[in-house]
């Protein structure tokens, strides 16, 4: 069974405000990790969850310069462009997907999950781990990231992860596994138009990536304390939306996890 979350201190803020932990669900493209985080959001207003701003990696806006008055345009699908040419895109791609979630990880809590009174809990999709040593990682591997990006990644990357500290640490993953071809499955159910050059291949890399990331956190050389995050593993492979018992097997083990 899985261990409970970690506790990042000794109870209540000292202004008696309660301590929002903070969680990550992780897993391959198309797992069901959105579907999954809107159950979690209803099932507790003590859960709040963050989504992952795909939508912005395919709208880039540009950026007028002060005072100019200009409008904003959206100047690029950055996820298409990423898929359409990985070798000149996935830098960038992995640059702008970690940076705005940076910046969604690093806005505070919600006022109501600050005054709870019992164990509020944020939920992000993915983290800035994920981006690193899957997502990014693995383009290197693919050789779609060059030996000189990876190095200005990973550099950037440790800085900014150690600046941030406490505001970007994880107390718990929620790792919901299911087969390469049942994500390929559901990934053509939904036919997001960027994804249509998706082969099984890809999926799974990046499924053994997810295996090796969660298994060998703990001896690789990774920031300290996510080495011994507790991980909570669901078989997402079932069809955890339409079928109510799954659903609420799924909400038990999670408040298990969670408290
Ligand atoms: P996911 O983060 O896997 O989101 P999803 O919508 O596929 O998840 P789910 O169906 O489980 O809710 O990926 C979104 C898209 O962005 C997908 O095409 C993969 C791509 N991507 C990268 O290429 N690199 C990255 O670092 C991330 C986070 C996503």
């Amino acid at each position: 069974p899985a261990r409970g979350l970690q506790s990042t201190g000794p109870g209540p803020r000292p202004d008696g405000r309660a301590r929002v932990r903070r969680v990550s669900i992780e897993g391959n493209i198309a797992v069901g990790k959105s579907t999954f985080a809107k159950l979690l959001q209803s099932a507790s207003s003590d859960w709040e969850v963050v989504q992952e701003p795909v939508s912005k990696w395919q709208s880039i806006e540009s950026r007028p310069s002060e005072g100019s008055g200009a409008p904003q345009q959206t100047v690029g699908n950055l996820l298409q462009m990423m898929y359409e040419d990985p070798k000149r895109w996935s830098y960038t791609f992995q640059t702008y997907s970690c940076m705005s979630r940076m910046k969604t990880q690093l806005q505070p809590p919600p006022p109501h999950l600050l005054s709870s009174k019992g164990t509020p809990v944020q939920v992000f999709e993915r983290s800035v781990y994920s981006d690193r040593y899957i997502f990014a990682l693995n383009s290197f591997e693919l050789d779609c990231i060059n030996p000189a990006e990876w190095a200005v990644y990973q550099d950037w990357h440790t800085f900014l992860v150690e600046q941030f500290g406490p505001q970007l640490e994880l107390e718990g993953i929620i790792y919901l596994k299911a087969s390469p071809q049942k994500c390929m499955e559901r990934l053509g159910h939904r036919g997001r138009p960027e994804e249509g050059g998706v082969e099984l291949d890809y999926l799974q890399k990046l499924h053994m990536q997810h295996e090796r990331w969660l298994r060998e956190r703990s001896t690789q050389l990774h920031f300290e304390k996510l080495k011994h995050v507790p991980v909570l593993e669901l078989d997402a492979s079932v069809e955890f939306l339409s079928d109510q018992t799954v659903r609420d097997e799924f909400i038990v083990k999670v408040k298990d996890f969670f408290s």
